[in-house]
């Protein structure tokens, strides 16, 4: 191990950090603010469009638009593109965090947690110039979070990912799907990707990371798993593979991380070892795929795969789904009068 590089881990990892991450800290902005991490990320208008989680000295969180020709650097930072918490309600009213962008529909749809007196939920916003942002309300009631929209719907239906937790910590924290028809009202929920246990690296908690991006071979689903030691948590990344049509089946999930926290910004700042991301482009090639994350909770940063060796890599690292295979995991087929299956998706 190159131990002068501290971009490389390792030449084989899949993740290559940027050589000038992070991209984004603190410094960047006008006002003095603590961190600026876990952002969203999306095309818009010809740039990479970042919503980042800026947490003030206060403790409490808004999120901000930065903007890049490149998506690696001329980050803009304009004082009014911000969406801020509504403190004087319930649901927001110790700040928001965590946003997660899907273009759907000709808008953009924000999933992000509310820090409400109640714990985190899942609230919706949605824009369509990241300048005005309309608050859509509540999706998921506490304690849930870590939710993103599928850029598609199935047999009209709308389906999130998202990642409840259970008052015994000791069941762990699994992702779950749901379903909805108007991004309202939220049922037919099911576990999708339980943590898994034991000295598994994603056997306490694992949370979606970006939205679930659509390949050749499936939805491509990118996850944070949480490995508690006796020196705190750490958290590292791994992949999954939905079915295109039924995204209820988890077709494939690798065994190791792919990504984890190496370099001295990942390692060291507020919350150490932490690399959390929730957003991702894939360029015009279609095989260029950038991450957007949060480090150690203090900075956003940039590592880049090729997507044909993430989808090879899940082919040849092939594990235990946790406990059930994808076929056990279908749900019984519904009964009569009961809700239909999604049919075929319409392509994004
Ligand atoms: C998760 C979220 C993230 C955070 C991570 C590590 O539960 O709260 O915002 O980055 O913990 O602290």
């Amino acid at each position: 191990m190159n131990t002068a590089d501290t971009t490389v881990a390792d030449p084989r990892e899949l993740f290559r950090r940027h050589p000038r991450n992070p991209i984004l800290t603190s410094a960047d902005f006008p006002r003095m603010v603590n961190a600026t991490f876990n952002p969203g990320a999306i095309e818009h208008d010809d740039e990479t469009l970042l919503l980042v989680r800026v947490e003030q000295r206060t403790g409490l969180s808004y999120l901000a638009v930065a903007t890049s020709a490149d998506g690696r650097s001329g980050w803009r930072l304009d004082r009014d593109r911000v969406m801020q918490p509504a403190l004087d309600s319930d649901d927001e009213c110790w700040g928001i965090e965590d946003p997660r962008i899907t273009r759907l529909d000709g808008e953009y749809l924000i999933t992000y947690t509310g820090f409400s007196r109640s714990g985190p939920l899942v609230c919706l916003a949605s824009t369509t110039d990241f300048h005005t942002f309309e608050r859509r309300g509540v999706m998921m009631a506490p304690e849930d979070k870590d939710a993103a929209l599928f850029p598609t719907r199935f047999d009209g239906r709308y389906a999130m990912i998202h990642r409840p937790s259970p008052a015994m910590a000791e069941l762990g924290c699994h992702i779950w799907l749901s379903w909805s028809p108007d991004l309202r009202h939220w049922g037919d929920s099911q576990v999708l990707l339980p943590a898994r246990q034991g000295g598994w690296w994603d056997a306490r908690k694992v949370g979606l990371g970006p939205p679930p991006l659509a390949t050749p071979e499936g939805w491509l689903i990118c996850y944070h798993g949480v490995r508690t030691t006796a020196s705190g948590s750490i958290y590292r990344l791994g992949l999954a593979l939905l079915d295109l049509d039924d995204p209820r089946v988890l077709v494939c999930r690798g065994d190791e991380w792919v990504f984890g926290p190496y370099a001295p910004y990942e390692r060291n700042g507020d919350v150490p070892d932490v690399v959390f991301p929730c957003g991702w482009i894939l360029h015009d090639d279609g095989d260029t795929l950038d991450l957007y994350y949060g480090a150690a909770d203090s900075v956003t940063c940039l590592a880049t795969a090729s997507l044909t060796e993430l989808l090879d890599h899940l082919r040849t690292h092939p594990g235990p789904i946790g406990g059930r295979t994808a076929r056990e995991r279908r749900p019984t087929p519904p009964r009569t009068g009961s809700i239909r299956p999604p049919a075929p998706r319409e392509r994004p």
